[in-house]
């Protein structure tokens, strides 16, 4: 059975790419840090998700974790980036440094961590994939985006650098960029405001987890000799022409 694993598996997009697995027949790895989620993956799905409690930040435990996976599924196939947060949404002069700090630690450097500890093992396999979770925001500037858009702008720069760097090795990777999506990563960038968080998505049809599983399962799936280099993906009501790209 092949193998995949999905940092920030207990919420949101990482949950939904579990549930997809798992339901296609892989066999699954989900990382996050709030063991009751990953113990309750577990048990809906046993046998199939192996829970790999873990705050990607954490360089030796990114390491540690990887080097202690059971042989059936030490050997990974896709590894998808999910794990990421968005902190604030204030204009870079009023930011907090300590929020900037947690989201260049999760987004860039954790992300990094992962995607460094999984490629030896790939590259000796001469397959892989690795998927990584970045941002319309990666791309298009708005105001509040700041840091959080500049670690989803180093994750496709990053994305496009590991290609040329793994060229010739059959490890393959993608950079998916999603727009508007309903999770709890409003409730994160507003810390528990949820009418805050609630009011983004109001009078619109935001992305669902699920559409974002799709598009893991369709680029992780094709065959050995196609690339999906960069996926940009944003529900319809939202555009180039729309407030909710360039949003305040
Ligand atoms: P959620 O908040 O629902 O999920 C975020 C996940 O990241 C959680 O599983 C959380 O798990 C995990 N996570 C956060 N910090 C850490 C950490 N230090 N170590 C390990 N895991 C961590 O948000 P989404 O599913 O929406 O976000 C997933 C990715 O998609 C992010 O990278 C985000 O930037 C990106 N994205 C989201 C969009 C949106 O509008 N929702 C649009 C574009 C991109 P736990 O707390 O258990 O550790
Ligand atoms: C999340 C999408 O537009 O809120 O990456 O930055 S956005």
């Amino acid at each position: 059975m092949p193998v995949i694993c999905v940092t920030g598996a207990t919420s949101g997009i990482g949950k939904a790419v579990v549930d997809r697995f798992v339901k296609e027949g892989w066999q699954v790895i989900a990382a996050g840090r709030r063991r009751e989620r990953l113990e309750a993956l577990e048990a809906q799905y046993p046998g199939k998700v192996l829970g790999m409690p873990l705050d990607v930040r954490n360089r030796e435990a990114v390491s540690e974790a990887f080097a202690s996976l059971p042989s059936d599924y030490a050997e990974i196939d896709v590894l998808v980036n999910s794990a990421g947060l968005a902190l604030g949404l204030e204009p870079a002069q009023e930011c907090s440094l300590d929020d900037w700090d947690t989201m260049i630690d999760t987004n860039i450097k954790g992300l990094t961590y992962c995607t460094r500890t999984v490629l030896p093992g790939m590259v000796e396999r001469k397959r892989g994939h690795i998927v990584n979770i970045g941002s319309i925001a990666g791309t298009y500037a708005y105001p509040g985006s700041n840091v959080y858009g500049a670690t989803k702008g180093f994750v496709l720069q990053f994305s496009r650098a590991l290609r040329c760097d793994l060229h010739g090795t059959g490890v393959r990777v993608t950079n998916v960029e999603p727009g508007l999506l309903e999770t709890e990563f409003s409730n994160v960038r507003f810390k528990g405001d949820d009418a805050k968080a609630d009011s983004v998505y109001e009078g619109t049809e935001p992305l669902r987890p699920e559409d974002l599983a799709d598009v893991v399962w369709w680029v992780s799936t094709r065959p050995a000799h196609v690339n999906v280099c960069e996926i940009e993906v944003m529900p319809t009501v939202q555009s180039l022409a729309s407030s909710r790209v360039y949003k305040k």
